[in-house]
């Protein structure tokens, strides 16, 4: 059953489904996008430096879109994501016409501290976030008010982490590096791009 968790976030919305792909329907589809993406190992700069990313990242959808001061021009839909996209719509009840997927391969690859705020996601985005494959920490921290905790969820094989309203307004989101031996992981994170 598709039990859906509220998180107790101030200044947030955020909604989190343990199960909301079954284990069978995860395995297979962690395989086919494993198979199927077109991985990218994208640089970014760092302290002025070009550094590789500590994830390999892919990005599909109708429109292109700048993320991490990087241009990603979409490449066109695979079937195996417009399936997922129409379950993560009928379950959101919200549409999306990009998705940016992030595979990281151990629990060295990672992503830092940032909110999804980049104007072409407009002011209160809808950001649907499915996990794939091996269990990461997810942690949100209140962008101003030192006086609220640090929220952790663990994003496990199949579950969906949905941020909307204020969310990106107020808090940032991380997936810190592990010294655990864990399992790769894709996060698929649906979004929508107004350009
Ligand atoms: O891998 C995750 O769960 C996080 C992805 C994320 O924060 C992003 O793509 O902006």
């Amino acid at each position: 059953m598709q039990k859906t968790q509220k998180l107790y976030m101030p200044d947030a919305e955020v909604s989190y489904i343990a199960h909301f792909l079954s284990g069978e329907e995860s395995d297979a589809y962690f395989r086919k996008l494993m198979e199927q993406v077109s991985w990218q190992q994208e640089s970014i700069k760092l302290f002025g430096k070009l550094q590789p990313m500590p994830r390999l990242t892919a990005w599909y959808g109708d429109k292109g879109y700048t993320y991490s001061g990087l241009h990603n021009r979409p490449q066109p839909w695979l079937p195996v994501l417009q399936e997922l996209k129409r379950k993560v719509e009928l379950a959101s009840g919200h549409t999306f016409n990009s998705v940016l997927l992030n595979l990281y391969r151990t629990g060295q690859n990672s992503m830092g501290w940032h909110s999804d705020d980049e104007a072409a996601l407009g002011q209160e985005p809808v950001i649907a976030s499915l996990s794939l494959g091996g269990e990461r920490k997810f942690r949100f921290r209140h962008k101003t008010r030192k006086d609220i905790e640090p929220v952790n969820v663990t994003l496990n094989h199949g579950s969906l982490l949905l941020m909307q309203g204020p969310t990106q307004h107020h808090w940032l989101h991380q997936v810190p590096k592990t010294a655990r031996a864990v399992e790769p992981r894709i996060n698929l994170t649906f979004r929508n791009v107004n350009v």
